[in-house]
């Protein structure tokens, strides 16, 4: 699965090629971010997306957490948003709320307009810079590398901000289907594209982020949003792809189909039941309640010890929440997870 040259395997990366790995692979969504005081000191004065954009600045926050939590992989630090900012979008991330929009798509002439933004590989270059400063200082630990799907990024765009159930976005698949394709069509090749950048930076695998793809009857998302996602993942070869949304039970195959290697599980649904739902054969990633990491250490022990035992009903696992790391976690908790998972026998 790797590209070209010896590419040393990493319990990471043999568990996402479907091989279960001699140790317990462990990373965390959202694991770089305000559960780290030294996420919040290398930050201040800096907006998000600001510092998504100052390489040295993204390439430091996203090995602070390895650094600190010896986890198996790390994640780029950047945004969904990130590869529309660099199109010349104008998106803010507001603290407390998340990406809004100046100009949210609701008519054809937003469409157009925001079709109009071209994103350039010149564009992406801080995105490259950023990876390849970050890869060159991670030794063999791999970087992962991810974007947005259509539907996920879509939302916030119809919208002009985050919503609870993607209703406008929802209304529109179904109000206007040729404005609807042009939209996922234009957020597709720009997530690709992003995808791409961080790729030739060295990431050594992807995942594809479509949290709120939930909120779809498995046909909607058939028709109208797996053609979408598909491209995006298309976009990078030789690296595997992971896909995750919540509350996502009733499209695991589907997200598998649109071209996924792992498919990740949130914390809704046991993951041998995942495992099942996905005919057996498919690598999976999750589940741990970001509820229990507030628990004492016996009540999360055993939640980590069912998570791992119902992952042994998949070819492999890796260990991670069912969606990112709330803010307030203790990140002593995440550091005694991974000692945890790196004991197991
Ligand atoms: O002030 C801050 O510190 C900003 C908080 C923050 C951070 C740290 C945001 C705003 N984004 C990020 C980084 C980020 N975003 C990462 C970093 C890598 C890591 O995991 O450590 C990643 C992977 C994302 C991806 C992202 N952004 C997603 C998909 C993952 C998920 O959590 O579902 C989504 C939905 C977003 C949008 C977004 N960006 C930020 C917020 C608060 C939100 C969600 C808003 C909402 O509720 O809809």
């Amino acid at each position: 699965m790797a590209g070209s040259g010896p590419v040393p395997s990493t319990p990471l990366l043999d568990a996402y090629a479907g091989v279960r790995p001699a140790t317990q692979p462990v990373w965390f969504m959202r694991q770089a971010g305000r559960s780290l005081p030294e996420y919040r000191a290398s930050r201040a004065g800096t907006a998000m997306l600001d510092a998504c954009l100052t390489p040295d600045l993204a390439a430091e926050i996203t090995l602070q957490p390895v650094r600190r939590h010896g986890v198996d992989a790390a994640i780029f630090f950047s945004d969904i948003v990130v590869p529309l900012r660099l199109a010349g979008v104008d998106v803010e991330i507001v603290p407390g709320r998340g990406p809004v929009f100046a100009r949210p798509v609701r008519d054809a002439a937003d469409l157009a307009d925001l079709v109009a933004h071209e994103l350039t590989d010149d564009a992406l270059a801080p995105i490259e810079a950023a990876v390849a400063a970050t890869v060159a200082q991670l030794g063999d630990v791999p970087l992962i590398g991810f974007a947005g799907a259509p539907f996920t990024l879509a939302s916030y765009v119809v919208e002009g901000g985050p919503s609870k159930d993607q209703l406008r976005a929802r209304t529109m698949l179904h109000a206007d289907p040729d404005a609807w394709r042009a939209l996922t069509g234009y957020l597709a090749r720009i997530s690709g594209a992003f995808l791409a950048a961080q790729v030739r930076g060295g990431a050594r695998a992807v995942q594809l982020f479509d949290s709120w793809a939930g909120s779809l009857p498995e046909a909607d998302y058939r028709a109208a949003v797996l053609p979408a996602s598909s491209a995006v993942l298309a976009a990078v070869q030789g690296v595997p792809k992971v896909h995750f949304g919540v509350g996502t039970a009733l499209l695991l195959p589907a997200m598998r189909d649109a071209g996924a290697d792992v498919v990740g599980v949130d914390h809704r649904l046991p993951l041998d039941e995942a495992s099942a739902l996905l005919g057996g054969g498919v690598p999976v990633q999750g589940n741990i309640d970001p509820a229990l990491l507030a628990a004492p250490w016996p009540v999360l022990r055993a939640h980590l010890e069912a998570v791992v035992d119902a992952g042994r009903a998949a070819p492999a696992h890796v260990l991670n929440l069912g969606h990112g790391v709330p803010p307030e976690t203790d990140p002593g908790v995440l550091t005694r997870i991974v000692e945890w998972a790196h004991d197991l026998p």
